[in-house]
């Protein structure tokens, strides 16, 4: 199959939430040599956004949203190792950093954060992963615990976005917030939004992430302990 055909068929087995077929495909793309960067974006998050889009005008329901979601792990997970590479070469360099990362309270929407997670990775950041639903207090003690410079919290609802401000807050109330350079992102995220709560930065997509992640941690970060 020629570029064109693999992302067809990738579309194909996302839609049909068929993650055994998106698993394969991804591996059959990176052996005809396809940027994995590009496997991602527009073969698989693409798509995503596609079946986001069929769901809300009611041409699918929400059980066949979430296997589309777990079809788009599958691929994730044959191509992450190739990601970070990806990652590594195009942002350069390695920084000692640690970045206390979550999906905010309320939302369990994780494949992006997974994604900017493994491109951070690449380019020697610790990533500490809280997962998804993450309460405010939750990153305060990670953020003491593993005395981390960094805080990346991913929201894909607009209805969860105030927890990213609540984060900052328990941040401030704790003494923490002037030792960790914080960025927020997530589809409904904007610039004016992560000024207006107090953070650092946001960033549109991974790359986006790592550039962001990059200026912030050149700024100068003392570390949260
Ligand atoms: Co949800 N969902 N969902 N969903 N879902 C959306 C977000 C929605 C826009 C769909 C729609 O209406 N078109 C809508 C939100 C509407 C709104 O708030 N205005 C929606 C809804 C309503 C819901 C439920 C409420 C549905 C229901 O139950 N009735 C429910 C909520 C559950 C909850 O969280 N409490 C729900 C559930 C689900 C599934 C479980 C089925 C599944 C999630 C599976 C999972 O993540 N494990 C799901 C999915 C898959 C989606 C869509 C289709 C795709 C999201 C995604 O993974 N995109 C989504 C539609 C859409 O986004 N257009 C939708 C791909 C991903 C790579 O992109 O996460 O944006 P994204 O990440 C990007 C950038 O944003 C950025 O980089 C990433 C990589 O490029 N980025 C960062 C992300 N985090 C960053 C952090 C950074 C920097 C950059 O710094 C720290």
């Amino acid at each position: 199959m020629d570029g064109a055909a693999l992302y067809g068929a990738i579309r194909a087995a996302v839609v049909e939430g068929d993650a055994e077929r998106a698993g394969a495909l991804a591996g059959e793309a990176l052996r005809a040599g396809l940027d994995p960067l590009e496997i991602l974006d527009r073969g698989f998050t693409s798509s995503l956004r596609h079946v986001g889009s069929c769901w809300e005008k009611g041409e699918l329901y929400l059980p066949e949203m979430m296997l589309a979601a777990e079809a788009v792990k599958a691929g994730l997970a044959v191509l992450k190792p190739r990601l970070s590479a990806a990652g590594a070469s195009k942002a350069g360099g390695a920084a000692p950093l640690v970045c206390v990362m979550g999906t905010v309270a309320g939302d369990i929407h994780d494949i992006g954060k997974n994604i900017v997670g493994t491109l951070l990775e690449a380019i020697g950041v610790r990533v500490v992963d809280l997962g998804t639903d993450v309460e405010a207090s939750r990153f305060v003690g990670a953020v003491r615990e593993h005395g981390a410079n960094l805080v990346g919290m991913s929201a894909l609802l607009t209805s969860t976005m105030p927890a990213m401000r609540q984060v900052v807050e328990a941040l401030e109330a704790a003494g923490l917030r002037r030792g960790v350079r914080i960025a927020v992102g997530g589809a409904p995220v904007t610039k004016a939004f992560a000024q207006e709560i107090g953070a650092d930065g946001t960033a549109a997509d991974g790359m986006g992430a790592l550039r962001l992640f990059q200026s912030l941690a050149a700024k100068e970060v003392p570390g949260a302990v």
